[in-house]
């Protein structure tokens, strides 16, 4: 079973990644947000967002969202030990989106099964502001992976990075 997880910033879209690419089947464990200082939206997610989705006959991806805030610190490590690739979602306008890139790439760099990595460029931006961010990224030699865009609300597009990410993975994934 391909397991992949979605990383990123409170409110950078990853239950709305999964909404668009499982529709109703998706499940979610969003609640009220109590923390509107750090995010004016109305709810959050506290445990994992999780959804299915087939891509062809053969290959079955499981999905799943991490809480954003770092007080779940400990659910993101759990849900990264048991994926295989991961989606780092990121908004390149917001200022600390490279400390922020860097430091959740390093996480799934530390996570006994990861072998796929992209950096999701979530919100738009300039062909010239996406290229700028790859190279400032790509300057940390761990953080050479992939960098896409796509919005996260746009279920072609979202298919389009999974399959992408999909096509990174071995055929044969096994949990360490
Ligand atoms: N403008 C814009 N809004 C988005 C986008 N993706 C998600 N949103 C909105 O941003 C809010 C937060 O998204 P959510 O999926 O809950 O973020 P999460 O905290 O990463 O799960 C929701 O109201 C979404 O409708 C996007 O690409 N552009
Ligand atoms: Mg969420």
């Amino acid at each position: 079973m391909k397991r992949i997880v979605l990383l990123g910033p409170m409110g950078i879209g990853k239950t709305t990644a999964i909404r668009s690419l499982c529709g109703s089947l998706a499940i979610e464990c969003d609640v009220p947000n109590l923390d509107k200082q750090a995010h004016a939206k109305e709810t959050t997610t506290v445990g994992l967002d999780f959804g299915e989705i087939k891509l062809d006959d053969e290959d079955t991806l499981q999905v799943y969202g991490c809480p954003g805030q770092e007080r779940y610190d400990f659910v993101r490590e759990w849900a990264l030990s048991l994926a295989f690739g991961a989606i780092v979602m990121v908004d390149i306008h917001d200022p600390h989106s490279m400390e922020q890139t860097i430091d959740l790439i390093q996480q799934c760099h530390a996570a006994p099964n990861i072998q796929a990595i992209v950096v999701l460029i979530s919100r738009p931006a300039s062909a010239a502001q996406q290229e700028m961010f790859t190279v400032r990224l790509s300057a940390h030699a761990e953080c050479a992976v992939p960098v896409l865009s796509a919005d996260p609300r746009n279920p072609s597009q979202m298919l389009d990075t999974l399959d992408i990410i999909a096509a990174m993975l071995p055929d044969e994934v096994q949990p360490r």
